[in-house]
């Protein structure tokens, strides 16, 4: 087989930077990406033949881990009557039972192929409902490569240096408010100043794209009731947290309940799916009832409804969120304690599977504080874990996740690892 480097020339050759995912592509932290051939469980093996413990497991749909046996399983049965059938299916009516089971804000839910569709659907819809034009986002959140959401965005946009992609015409990034996280009263200034004109509010509850960061006391209850005041649609953009930090999300962590709620990522099991969902009133003005056009030939596929039914099945069969934050808080406090023995400034937020590493001295509440941190010596530490056989994000602007598939000897190893990359800095 190919190596990586050979893989990676020959596919500068024909790929935009020889990825299809700009995050991939080791930019900002230097070297060439690795290929993967397979993986399992909590592990990668590169073509190179290398095992890496994943800590990215596929930007977090692998929270059982890898190639898990029960989502194999239900993809090999749901594949034996076909790939797509262009009609209802009846799993979408499962998976649409299953989400409005699990998250209570969702009353009506519509499937789409990724994240991106599922957020990019919403503020439409916000739009068509309210009439108005005017979205608020906030520094650093991501919401996937929608034209008036990359504006001030983190994950792959901040790490590429491009936070406000060029192709965005003004036009597009006029309708777009940007606001700091954390902040309320930069959020009341943006409504004052356009009465009657927001349509809504979307945010990462816990934006993990610019590395992780908390919600200080009050800011989401603070931002519920601004929307309610205002009659804006407040939209929890939950891609990545939704079933990663329980069955509903963030909502499963505080009372605030959003308007819309978008979801991704664990809900296919590792094929692609989205969806976006929350009041029915809202819902039912979209096509074919009401007038905001929405669509998608691969919503709802078959193939990716059997893998996401799985997933979430066994989330709710084995309800792994306590063991999940138990390893959090194990890799965390090895974080911790080493950067102290070294003198080191370092902030490791942790909520259940999800962390990052912030080389700075105070706690990192916003998207200036994250982008003041030290991104030389995150890139030190990346580097050290890779060659040491763990695998964390090549960017300081995303999050790290762990799956149930890391407890016990891998997590172990991982956490040794760790250790020393920190001691070596
Ligand atoms: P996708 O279109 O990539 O399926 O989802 C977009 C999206 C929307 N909302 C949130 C909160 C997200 O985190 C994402 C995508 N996450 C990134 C990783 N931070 C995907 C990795 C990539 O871009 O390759």
């Amino acid at each position: 087989m190919k190596s990586s480097e050979q893989l990676f020339q020959e596919a500068l050759a024909m790929i935009p930077g020889g990825v299809n995912s700009p995050v991939r592509a080791f930019r900002s932290v230097g070297g060439i990406p690795f290929f993967t051939k397979s993986a399992n469980g909590a592990r990668l093996t590169t073509v190179d033949n290398k095992q890496l413990i994943d800590f990215v497991l596929t930007w977090g749909p692998a929270i059982h881990g890898h190639n898990d046996p029960e989502i194999r399983k239900a993809i090999q049965e749901a594949l034996e009557a076909g790939t797509s059938f262009g009609t209802p299916n009846p799993l979408e009516v499962e998976m649409a039972k299953l989400i409005l089971e699990c998250v209570p804000a969702v009353k009506k839910v519509r499937m789409t192929n990724s994240g991106t569709e599922a957020t990019m659907s919403a503020i439409r819809l916000a739009r068509g409902y309210t009439g108005r034009e005017k979205i608020i986002k906030f520094s650093g959140c991501y919401h996937g490569h929608v034209d008036s959401l990359l504006v001030k965005a983190g994950s792959g946009a901040l790490t590429q240096g491009n936070p406000d992609s060029a192709g965005v015409t003004k036009g597009t990034a006029a309708d777009t408010l940007v606001a700091e996280y954390n902040n309320l009263p930069d959020v009341e200034k943006l409504f004052e100043a356009n009465p009657g004109a927001i349509a809504g509010v979307i945010l990462e509850p816990y934006p993990a794209n610019v590395g992780l960061i908390l919600p200080q006391k009050g800011f989401l209850e603070g931002l519920r009731n601004l929307c309610t005041k205002h009659g804006a649609v407040l939209i929890f953009d939950e891609v990545m947290t939704g079933f990663r930090l329980s069955l509903a999300g963030t909502q499963g962590l505080h009372h605030v309940v959003p308007d819309l709620v978008c979801l991704g990522k664990i809900i296919g099991g590792g094929l692609p799916v989205g969806a976006f969902g929350g009041k029915a009133e809202i819902m039912d003005k979209l096509a074919p009832l009401g007038p905001v056009y929405q669509a998608g030939t691969l919503s709802g596929n078959p193939l990716a409804m059997a893998a996401g039914l799985a997933a979430v099945r066994k989330l709710k069969r084995e309800n792994p969120y306590q063991r999940l934050d138990r390893l959090g808080i194990k890799v965390r406090d090895t974080l911790l304690s080493a950067a102290k023995a070294k003198g080191i400034p370092l902030h490791v937020p942790q909520v259940g599977s999800m962390f990052s590493l912030f080389f700075n001295p105070e706690v990192v509440n916003n998207y200036d504080q994250a982008i003041a941190s030290n991104g030389d010596l995150y890139r030190k530490v990346f580097r050290y874990a890779l060659d040491h056989g763990v695998y964390l994000a090549p960017s300081p602007y995303e999050t790290a996740f762990i799956s149930t598939a890391h407890e016990g000897v891998d997590i172990d190893q991982a956490c040794a690892t760790l250790d020393l990359a920190i001691r070596s800095l």
